[in-house]
C-alpha cells in the first residue's frame, strides 16, 4: 500500500539510490521535478537571448566563434533538460507552452540586458560560474536522468566559464576604457548573479522536501557562500573590484562576507516585471511562431512515411 511504497521510497533515497524513470515515487517527488526541471530547461533556451545578441558585434573571428559555440551548446542542454522532464510523464509541448503564456518561471538573471561587449565575458564568469556551482550539487541529485545530465552539461559550463573569465582577463590588460567596461559590467552583473541561487533558506518554500529526497543536497545560502568565496579571489587576480562595501574576509569560518541582496528586486524580476522581461518573452513567442512550419512539416513527413509502411 501507499505507505509502504513511501517507506520503501525513502529508504533507498537514505541509502543514495538513484530515482530511474520507471521506479515508483511519490506523486509530490515528480511534480518538484517537473516543476525544477522545467524552469532550468527553460533557463537554458531563454538563456540564449542576452548573449545571442552579440554574435554578431564580436570582436574578431576567434571570439564569435567561442560564442557562437557556447550559445548553441546551452540550446543543446535546454533540450537535454526537456527530454530529462519527459521521463517524468512530462509533456515538452505543455512544458514549452507554460513557459509562452508567461507562466513558467526561468532564471531571474536573463532578464538584464547585454550592453556592452565586456558583458559576455562576466556572463561567461559569473553565471556560468553560477550554474556551476548549483549544478555540481544538482549531478549528485537521487533522480538518475537528471543527474546524468547534470554530469555532462557542467562539463560544456566549465569550458563557458572559462571562455568568460579569459575575455574579462583580456580586457582588464587592456586601455583603461577596456578596464572601466569590465568594471562596469561586473557592477551591474554581480548582484543578480547572486540572485540566481535563489532566496534565503529561511524563505525558501521547496528546500525543506528538495533536501528531504536529496534532490537538493545543499542550501540556496550554502551554494551562494561557496560561489561567492571562489569568485572574490579570481576578480582580485586580475584587479576588479567587488561592488559590495561591506565585503569582507573572515578569518574564523574562511567565509567572505557580503551585504544583503535587494530581494524586493529579485521578486519584481521573478514577477515578470525586470528589465528585459517582456523582451525575452517575445523573442520567444515569435521564434515559436516562426518556427510553426517545421513542425508541421515534420508531422506531415512523419505521416507521409508511416503510409508508406503501411503499403
Ligand atoms: N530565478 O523555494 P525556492 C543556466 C523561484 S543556470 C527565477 O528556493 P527552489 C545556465 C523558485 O523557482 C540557471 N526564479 O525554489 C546558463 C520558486 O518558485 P516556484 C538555471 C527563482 O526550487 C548559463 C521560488 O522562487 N538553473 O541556465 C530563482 O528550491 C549561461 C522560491 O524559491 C536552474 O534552474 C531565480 N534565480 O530553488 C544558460 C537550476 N530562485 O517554482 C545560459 C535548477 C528561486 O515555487 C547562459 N534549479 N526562484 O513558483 C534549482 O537549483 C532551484 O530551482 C533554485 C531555486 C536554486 C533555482
Amino acid at each position: 500500500d501507499e505507505s509502504t511504497r513511501n517507506a520503501e521510497f525513502d529508504k533507498r533515497i537514505e541509502e543514495g539510490t538513484k530515482i530511474e524513470p520507471k521506479d515508483w515515487m511519490p506523486e509530490k517527488y515528480r511534480n518538484q521535478l517537473i516543476r525544477m526541471m522545467s524552469q532550468h530547461a527553460h533557463s537554458e533556451v531563454v538563456g540564449m537571448l542576452p548573449e545571442g545578441n552579440w554574435i554578431t558585434r564580436a570582436p574578431n573571428l576567434r571570439r564569435k566563434m567561442a560564442l557562437l559555440a557556447k550559445v548553441q551548446d546551452e540550446a543543446g542542454h535546454g533540450l537535454y533538460i526537456y527530454s530529462a522532464a519527459e521521463t517524468l510523464g512530462a509533456s515538452r509541448e505543455d512544458l514549452v507552452h507554460q513557459l509562452l503564456i508567461g507562466k513558467a518561471k526561468y532564471s531571474s538573471i536573463f532578464n538584464y540586458p547585454t550592453l556592452t561587449w565586456a558583458d559576455i565575458g562576466i556572463i561567461g564568469w559569473l553565471v556560468d560560474g553560477a550554474a556551476i556551482v548549483n549544478q555540481t550539487m544538482l549531478a549528485k541529485c537521487s533522480y538518475g536522468p537528471y543527474s546524468r545530465a547534470m554530469l555532462r552539461i557542467c562539463a560544456e559550463e566549465n569550458f563557458h566559464k572559462k571562455q568568460g573569465y579569459e575575455i574579462v582577463c583580456t580586457l582588464m590588460k587592456g586601455t583603461e576604457e577596456q578596464k572601466k567596461m569590465a568594471q562596469d559590467a561586473l557592477n551591474r552583473f554581480w548582484w543578480p548573479t547572486l540572485m540566481m541561487f535563489g532566496p534565503h533558506d529561511s524563505d525558501s518554500p521547496n528546500s525543506a522536501t528538495l533536501l528531504k529526497w536529496k534532490v537538493k543536497k545543499k542550501t540556496n545560502d550554502e551554494l551562494r557562500q561557496h560561489f561567492v568565496n571562489i569568485t572574490v579571489p579570481q576578480a582580485r587576480t586580475i584587479g576588479l573590484e567587488i561592488p559590495d562595501p561591506n565585503l569582507k574576509y573572515n578569518e574564523e569560518t574562511k567565509n567572505w562576507e557580503f551585504g544583503e541582496i535587494n530581494w524586493e528586486e529579485f521578486y519584481a524580476v521573478i514577477k515578470g516585471h525586470g528589465p528585459c522581461n517582456k523582451d525575452r518573452m517575445k523573442a520567444r513567442n515569435d521564434a515559436h511562431e516562426n518556427g510553426s512550419w517545421v513542425r508541421e512539416a515534420s508531422v506531415a513527413y512523419a505521416k507521409k512515411k508511416q503510409g508508406k509502411k503501411v503499403e
